[in-house]
C-alpha cells in the first residue's frame, strides 16, 4: 500500500511538472506500481521545417534537442530500439503518422515526411536523454498549406470491434474512469478465419504499441504492453488516462513482417 501511495504521489509530480504533454511513466507499467522514481530530463526544442510546407511535397524537419540552459543535449538512450519516436497527427486526429528521425549530432534529428493535406498538425518528439529514465517529449504545431481534408468528428466508437489489414480487433478495458490505472486489452484474430492470432511479431521490441491522444492534441500518452511473454491474441496495456474526455488511441501491432494500426475513439468518464 506505502507504494502505491508513493507511485501515485510520483506520477502526480510528473502530470505536473509535463507542460502540455502529459505522459506516463514507465513505472506505472510495472505491475507491482514500484516507487523507481521517474526521471524526467527537462528539454527544449527548436525545429526547422520549411517557411510554407505544403501537401504531398517531401518536406524536411529538422528537431533540436536542448537542455534547459540551451545548450545541445549530445546523446540520447536508444528506447525501443530508436533515439527518437516521432508522432505526427493531424488537428482532428484522422492522421496519424509514427517515424523515427535519425540522429545527427549535436542535439540535431532529421527527417522527411509527407503530409497528407492542408491544415494542422501536431508534431510529437518522444526521446530520451542519457541518464533519463523516462523518456522528455517536444511538440510543435505545424501548418500545412494546400487543400484541407474534410474534418472529421472524433465520435466515440459505439462498437470497439474493428477490421484492419485483415486483423479483427477488440479493445476492452478493466475498468474506464480518468484518473485510475486501468488495463487495456486488444484482442487480435484473423478476420477470415476467426483464429485467434497467436505469432505476432515483436515491434520495436514490444509486443505492441499504443498511443492514445486526447480530442484537442494536447495530451499524450505512449505505452508499452505490461509482459512481453506471449505473442497474442492479447495485448495488454497499462494506463492512466489524466482527465476526462474523448480520446482517440492506436493500437500498433507487427504480423507477417507486416505493422498494422488500429485506432479506437474512446471517452473516459470522470471519476
Ligand atoms: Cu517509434
Amino acid at each position: 500500500m506505502k507504494h502505491f501511495i508513493i507511485a501515485i504521489l510520483l506520477l502526480t509530480t510528473v502530470f505536473l511538472s509535463a507542460c502540455n504533454s502529459i505522459k506516463v511513466p514507465k513505472s506505472t507499467m510495472d505491475h507491482k506500481m514500484s516507487a523507481t522514481p521517474t526521471n524526467v530530463v527537462p528539454t527544449k526544442s527548436e525545429w526547422k521545417i520549411a517557411d510554407h510546407p505544403k501537401a504531398n511535397e517531401e518536406i524536411p524537419i529538422s528537431i533540436f534537442i536542448k537542455d534547459k540552459a540551451n545548450q545541445p543535449i549530445k546523446s540520447f538512450e536508444t528506447v525501443h530500439e530508436k533515439k527518437m519516436h516521432l508522432f505526427i497527427v493531424s488537428k482532428d486526429l484522422s492522421y496519424f503518422s509514427h517515424i523515427h528521425p535519425k540522429y545527427k549530432e549535436n542535439g540535431e534529428f532529421t527527417i522527411t515526411t509527407t503530409f497528407p493535406a492542408g491544415g494542422d498538425y501536431k508534431i510529437i518528439a518522444d526521446f530520451t536523454p542519457k541518464g533519463g529514465g523516462d523518456s522528455s517529449i517536444e511538440s510543435h504545431w505545424q501548418h500545412v498549406e494546400g487543400e484541407t481534408a474534410t474534418v472529421e468528428p472524433l465520435v466515440p466508437d459505439q462498437e470497439l470491434t474493428k477490421v484492419v489489414d485483415g486483423k479483427k480487433v477488440t479493445l476492452s478495458f478493466s475498468q474506464l474512469t480518468a484518473g485510475e490505472t486501468l488495463h487495456l486489452t486488444f484482442t487480435i484474430t484473423d478476420a477470415a478465419t476467426n483464429k485467434p492470432i497467436t505469432d505476432l511479431q515483436p515491434y520495436l521490441g514490444a509486443m505492441g504499441h499504443m498511443v492514445a491522444m486526447s480530442a484537442d492534441a494536447e495530451k499524450y500518452l505512449h505505452i508499452h504492453p505490461m509482459t512481453t511473454a506471449g505473442n497474442g491474441p492479447k495485448v495488454i496495456f497499462m494506463t492512466i488516462f489524466p482527465e476526462a474526455g474523448v480520446y482517440k488511441v492506436w493500437g500498433q501491432f507487427k504480423h507477417d513482417d507486416k505493422i498494422f494500426t488500429v485506432p479506437f475513439v474512446i471517452e473516459v468518464p470522470k471519476k
